[in-house]
């Protein structure tokens, strides 16, 4: 090799180790900081099967409830929109509790009051989404309830979806709000209203554990029922016509007590219920979750419950 070569491979070697040197200082200017790693979280042991915390029988206060803000002030910490795990233990099962409302929030304050605490003994993750009908049509519960479980399973795999009037208020921690996977668990057996008797046998009214993956199989609840009654007889005949049972806890703790309210406006007892439950094993498949249309007016993260403002339209 030449003079001339070997000159211009050193030349190349230098500009070469050069242009390294030069990357390595950029690289180490322009990157990142380095991070310390993140701490793990502590794993927590799971909740026991029984929770210690439970108390069984304790009357719910039924009248003069406090403002949602001592409410809040009262209650162990939770996550905006009204969700709660417990601080010390895995909890075991994960329960969207969805209630059908318009206009009742003083049973709304009644309830959110009694059942945080109630939960909690249970040691369970929950939070509690509260559909709200918007405007002044006739109500339509069953509708409402599609909605609220369907906002609720966007944000999160719940183990459970609990569907519960706002003025039912349970009166012993014993009564799980978890769900069985195989059927439907009917949670209001015992209601003063009634003499703590069941109604009928195949009564699904009220309060209804379900598994998600269980109330997609029977399509939800109708969006046909307008007024009051029929979608909760609807519900039971499409959980049966999906071959499942109803389950109920003992009545000795499904006890409920039912705030005393006149029938609101905009929910007189529909005419044509008993017409529309002839026509359940015609039309469960095409009307339901399926067929559910609606528009989320708003989704607001309150203290102690997931607001969602809907227009359902109307009949
Ligand atoms: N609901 C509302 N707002 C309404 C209507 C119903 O929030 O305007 C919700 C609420 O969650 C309620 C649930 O729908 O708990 C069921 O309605 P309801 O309480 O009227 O049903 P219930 O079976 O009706 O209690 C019995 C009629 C009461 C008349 C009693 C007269 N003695
Ligand atoms: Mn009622």
């Amino acid at each position: 090799m030449t003079r001339f070569g070997y000159g211009r491979l050193l030349e190349f070697l230098f500009s070469a180790a050069l242009l390294g040197v030069l990357t390595l200082i950029l690289h180490y200017v322009f990157s990142e900081p380095h991070k310390p790693e993140p701490k793990p979280r502590p794993v927590l042991a799971a909740c026991n099967k029984v929770s210690p915390l439970l108390v069984g029988p304790r009357a719910p206060k039924l009248s003069s409830p406090p403002s949602l803000e001592e409410i809040q002030n009262k209650s162990a910490p939770l996550s905006p929109g009204g969700l709660y795990s417990p601080p010390n233990c895995r909890a075991q099962h994960s329960t969207a509790i969805v209630i059908p409302f318009r206009d009742r929030a003083s049973h709304l304050r009644t309830f959110l009051n009694h059942i945080h605490p109630f939960l909690q003994r249970q040691q369970i993750e929950y939070r509690i989404y509260v559909a709200d009908q918007w405007g002044q049509d006739t109500f339509n519960r069953g509708k409402l309830l599609n909605v609220g479980v369907q906002e609720a399973l966007r944000d999160g795999n719940w183990t459970c979806i609990i569907t519960h009037d706002v003025d039912l208020l349970p009166e012993d921690d014993r009564n799980m709000y978890s769900c069985d996977s195989n059927n439907p668990t009917h949670l209001s057996v015992a209601v003063d209203k009634f003499n703590y008797k069941l109604p009928y046998p195949s009564i699904l009214g009220g309060v209804v554990a379900i598994a998600p993956d269980l109330f997609k199989k029977m399509n939800g609840y109708s969006n046909k029922f307008w007024g009051w009654g029929g979608e909760d007889d609807d519900f039971s005949t499409r959980a049966s016509l999906c071959g499942m049972k109803l389950v109920r806890p003992p009545t000795a703790f499904a006890r409920y007590k039912m705030i005393v309210h006149k029938r609101d406006k905009g929910n007189a007892p529909n005419p044509n219920r008993m017409n529309l439950l002839k026509q359940t094993r015609k039309n469960w498949q095409s009307d339901g979750l399926n067929s559910l249309k609606y528009k989320l007016l708003s989704k607001k993260l309150e203290a102690l419950y997931t607001n969602l403002t809907v227009d359902i339209g109307g009949t």
